[in-house]
């Protein structure tokens, strides 16, 4: 989605259980639109925070018209849990085999012909959503499966969340990029206040984690890892709206929120 956006509109890290919410893109060219929904990945849900992501997963599975099952052939085989909800549901899917800039077409094949023994499959596409193979032949072949009418959205209009949710996740991001074991799954990012100057944006952000323990760890000796996580965040922010930054973070307890269902709904999952 991001490759074919040209935008960082979805965060991606080596760490699994990155995406938490649906995120929308929007192709637009002269004649197709695309509305894209990102999800995060099918598993089986141990705690609240898990539950709201699977709730997301079953959401876009029923608002799609067109399902891309995005295959790594470097990771572990599908389980059997992606398998059954995909066989549940009734929709074009197409499976798309990600990472061909590093791996070899012909390895994937027998992985590919087991997965078309299990899954109905409307078509299979080699893609790499690094450097964009296979990309153009997508989409073709995604808009011949489309039904015409009206586009959803303006043609300019990328996605349809608000800076601050964009914000909140690239923090997050970095959250994943320098912080190992559970941090990452304890932490979420909320954008408390965003002033728009001229030349500069002013943003402040809460960083909650889920035990007291953990806000030591984030901090760091003298402050140094959460200084670092900032100007991280701040240059990726950067980036993104293409202005000056000034960052400000502060790290709060919300003692097991991922576990209770009033503050995974309130965090805004
Ligand atoms: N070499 C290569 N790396 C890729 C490609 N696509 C994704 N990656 C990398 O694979 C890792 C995982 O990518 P994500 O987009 O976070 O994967 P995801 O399936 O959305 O994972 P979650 O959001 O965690 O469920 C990141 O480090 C990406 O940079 C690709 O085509 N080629
Ligand atoms: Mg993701």
């Amino acid at each position: 989605m991001n490759y074919i956006l040209g935008s960082k509109i979805s965060i991606a890290t080596h760490k699994p259980q990155t995406t938490r919410h649906q995120v929308v893109g929007i192709f637009s060219n002269e004649d197709t639109q695309v509305v894209f929904l990102d999800t995060p990945g099918v598993i089986s849900p141990k705690y609240e925070l898990q539950k709201a992501m699977m709730k997301t997963v079953e959401r876009a599975r029923k608002d799609a018209d067109l399902i891309l099952f995005i295959f790594d052939p470097l990771d572990k085989h599908p389980t059997d849990e992606v398998i059954e909800m995909l066989k549940s549901i009734n929709k074009p899917i197409y499976l798309l085999v990600n990472k061909i800039d590093i791996y070899d077409r012909e390895k994937a094949q027998a992985k590919v012909a087991d997965l078309e023994k299990k899954l109905k499959l409307t078509a299979v596409h080699y893609v790499s959503a690094l450097q964009g193979n296979g990309v153009d032949e997508l989409i073709e072949s995604i808009r011949a499966q489309l039904m015409p009418g009206p586009p959803f959205y303006p043609k300019e209009d990328l996605s349809e969340h608000p800076v601050r949710f964009f914000v909140s996740e690239l923090i997050r991001e970095q959250v994943f990029l320098q912080f190992q074991e559970e941090i990452p799954y304890s932490c979420t990012v909320e954008v408390i206040a965003y002033e728009e100057d001229t030349d500069i944006d002013r943003i402040s952000a809460e960083i909650i984690v889920n035990r007291k323990s953990q806000k030591g760890m984030l901090i760091g000796k003298g402050g140094t890892a959460i200084k670092n996580l900032g100007i991280k965040s701040r240059e990726s922010i950067e980036e993104f709206i293409g202005k000056k930054v000034f960052l400000e973070l502060h790290v709060k307890v919300r003692e097991k929120w991922r576990e209770k269902e009033n503050w995974v709904r309130n965090l805004g999952y």
